[in-house]
Parts: structure tokens; sequence; C-alpha cells
């Protein structure tokens, strides 16, 4: 579709940078920017402003490994906010991805969080995404290169993305950075269908049924499982009774998931 309004989602984990970015890009300085271990941003929040003319909304979203919401109810939001702006013909330009490039490993929860998001945005879509590393500041040049080429190389990371299109731009939490990175958006003028989008569309709004939905509902089936064995070690224990409350609540989100079709966040 072609387009003159840029629309571009920003997403990532919770502290990656994400709002601090749209600040940079747009001038404002009103957005909630986190200062804690606490996640920040808690509703997907449009961000529209003006480039030599052109409307340009950046779409801020809250972070997965949110500390205060499950992942369900995060992932809810944002497929929510992309079906609904989908059917109103709003259609994304590209999406930028920041990753913090501070951890010394690679962590199995990275791993699991770039699925998570590879599933919403689908291999048509990676063509359009700018992942951008955040947080290597504080690293020196060969350390933050090993970071981004080990995780460009491999494929379940950001390699499968790279080879169908995504680039890698690092973002140094400057103005011109941030404009930069915009910028690369405003050539395009045909706009990009998220997976998600597709599925939910094509399913009647069944967010259990999409490629992410499926990817979470595993997630939690392998973690329940996990927890049921630490809870055999760990028989009679308070540890066994605290990992028993957690089963509980991740086998209530995932009925959840699996039931409550109509279950839905409210967006403003
Ligand atoms: N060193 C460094 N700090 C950054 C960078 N970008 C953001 N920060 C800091 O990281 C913290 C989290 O930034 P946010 O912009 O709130 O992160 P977010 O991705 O929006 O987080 P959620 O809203 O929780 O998903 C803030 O203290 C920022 O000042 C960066 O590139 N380098
Ligand atoms: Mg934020």
């Amino acid at each position: 579709m072609a387009t003159s309004d840029i629309l571009i989602a920003v997403i990532g984990v919770t502290g990656a940078g994400k709002t601090s970015f749209i600040s940079r890009a747009t001038g404002r300085q009103d957005l909630l920017i986190g200062y804690d271990i606490d996640s920040c941003t808690q509703q997907v929040i449009p961000v529209t402003y003006s480039i030599n003319g052109r409307t340009v909304t950046l779409i801020d979203t809250p972070g997965f490994d949110d500390s205060q919401r499950s992942e369900l109810s995060i992932l809810q939001l944002v497929a929510d906010y992309m079906e609904r702006t989908y059917a109103e013909g709003k259609l994304l330009s590209g999406i930028i991805m920041m990753q913090p490039l501070n951890e010394t490993r690679l962590t199995g929860s990275e791993r699991t969080r770039t699925t998570l998001f590879k599933k919403l945005l689908g291999e048509d879509a990676y063509q359009r995404v700018v992942i951008a590393p955040t947080m290597w500041d504080h690293l020196d040049d060969n350390t933050a290169r090993l970071r981004e080429s080990q995780r460009m190389q491999r494929e379940d990371v950001w390699g499968d993305m790279v080879s169908r299109g995504a680039v890698v731009v690092r973002h140094s939490d400057a103005v011109q950075s941030a404009t930069d990175i915009v910028h690369r958006f405003l050539a395009f003028d045909t706009t990009v269908e998220l997976l998600v989008q597709r599925e939910l569309t094509q399913n009647g709004g069944q967010l259990a049924l999409t490629s992410a939905g499926k990817h979470l509902d595993q997630n939690m089936a392998a973690t329940i499982q996990k927890l049921t064995q630490q809870v055999e070690q760990l028989q009679g224990s308070i540890e066994a009774a605290e990992l028993r409350g957690k089963i509980a609540v991740l086998e209530a989100e995932q009925r959840m998931l699996r039931e409550r079709r109509w279950w839905r966040c409210v967006v403003m």
C-alpha cells in the first residue's frame, strides 16, 4: 500500500531504551522514561511529529520481561493495537527493534524474546526492520562489535532477519542517531503487514491461534513443566509452596490465552 504518513513501531525488551529513543527523535520531554529496574511504558503510545512536512508516528510499546505485568498481557496489548490500526488501514512503514547489548552473555531469555518478536513480525516484514543495539556506550568498541556479530551470525537471534533484509544500526542515545534511524524509513513509499495483523484478521482476533500466541503458549508450557520438576525435588519446603503458586498463575494465564477469545485490553 502506498503511503505518505510514516508509521513506525518501536519494540524491544523492557529498558531497551524505546521511549528514550522516541524522546530523542521527536524532541518530546514529557515521555515516561524508566529510571529504576521496573518497566516503565504501560500502554501502546503513538507519538506523532512532523519531518519536512510529513507526518511521522513512532509507536512506543511496553517492553516484554515486564516486572509488573505478564507476557500475555503485553502481547495482547501490542497485538490489539496492531489489529485495530490494521483494520483502520493504518499500516506500518517499518519496525525498529531495540536490543540492549549490556548483558555479558547472550541469555536464553533474550533468545526467547527475540523469537517472540519474530513471530509477531513474520519473515515478510524483516526487510523493513532496523535492529538497533543500545547500551553499548559503556563498552569498548571490540566488545560491542563482538556482541553484535555473535547475534548476527546466529539464526536463532538476528541471523535469519539479517539474511532477509533487516539491517543493524547502532543507536547511541543521541538526537542525531535517533534522527538518522527514523530517516531511513522516509525513503519507503509502501507499507508492510505484520504476520500477527494478517493472522488476527483471518482468525477473527484469536491471539492463541497466531504464531506469537502459539509461541507464548509453548513457553508457558515449558516453564510449567520445569517448575513442576523443581517442586517434586523440593517436596514439602517453603520454596515448593512458592513454586506451586507460580505454576497456578501460569496455568491460569495459559487458560486465559486459550479460552478467552473476547479478553481484550483497552487501548486509547
Ligand atoms: N547508557 C544508555 N542508557 C540508555 C540508553 N537508552 C536509554 N537509556 C536509559 O535506560 C533506561 C530505560 O530507558 P527507557 O527509554 O525507559 O526504556 P524502554 O525500552 O522504554 O523501557 P520500558 O518502557 O520499560 O519497556 C533509562 O534510564 C534511560 O535513560 C542508551 O542508549 N545508553
Ligand atoms: Mg518505555
